[in-house]
């Protein structure tokens, strides 16, 4: 598991080459706009139950499928299950967004995922769109501009965006 900054030094390091200015120019950019990244975490941390519930009411709304006897989240268990799963994800996502590195999303969540589902016969492609559903959700409060000092936030919440997608192409 890598942050943005043990990224660098490994990289550098393969190569035995010194931090190169541009690398440098990079991550000071990032402890520039560190506070940004710690809001856009903290508010998708506390209004993650909001997000996981609304995408999945969304996600069976669509493919009521899931929902009715024989589908995929039918029965109380299965429901949770689902529930849970799209909770991982998004908590992996905040790891990733706060360390500016997708490796602990890709490591401890993603790797694998896709071969789990086909395993348990669970639609690889209903949980990448219940993923962009909790993408859409999550930008839409990370980038609201209520209540907060404006700033310039669209390389933030690109980067945020990658890791949804991310994950949406890891099962979908
Ligand atoms: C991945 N999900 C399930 C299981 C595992 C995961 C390992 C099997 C074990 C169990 O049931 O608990 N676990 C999960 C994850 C990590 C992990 C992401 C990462 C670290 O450790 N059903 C649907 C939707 C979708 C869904 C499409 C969006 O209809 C998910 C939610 N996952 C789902 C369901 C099950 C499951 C298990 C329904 C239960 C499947 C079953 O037992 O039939």
């Amino acid at each position: 598991m890598l942050d943005a900054f043990a990224k660098v030094v490994s990289q550098a390091d393969a190569r035995g080459e010194y931090l190169s200015a541009s690398q440098l120019d990079a991550l000071s950019a990032m402890v520039a706009d560190g506070n940004k990244r710690m809001d856009t975490v903290n508010r998708i941390t506390s209004n993650s139950s909001t997000i996981v519930a609304n995408a999945a009411r969304a996600l069976f709304a669509e493919q009521p499928q899931l929902i009715s006897p024989g589908g995929n989240a039918y029965t109380s268990r299965r429901m949770a299950a689902c529930l849970r799963d799209m909770e991982i994800i998004l908590r992996y996502v905040t790891y990733a967004m706060f360390a500016g590195d997708a490796s602990v999303l890709d490591d401890r969540c993603l790797n694998g995922l896709r071969e789990t589902y086909l395993a348990l016969g669970t639609p690889g492609s209903s949980v990448a769109t219940g993923v962009k559903k909790m993408k859409d959700a999550a930008i839409a409060i990370a980038n609201d501009t209520n209540g907060i000092t404006r700033g310039e936030c669209g390389s933030l919440i690109s980067e945020l965006g990658s890791y949804f997608d991310k994950a949406a192409a890891a099962v979908g």
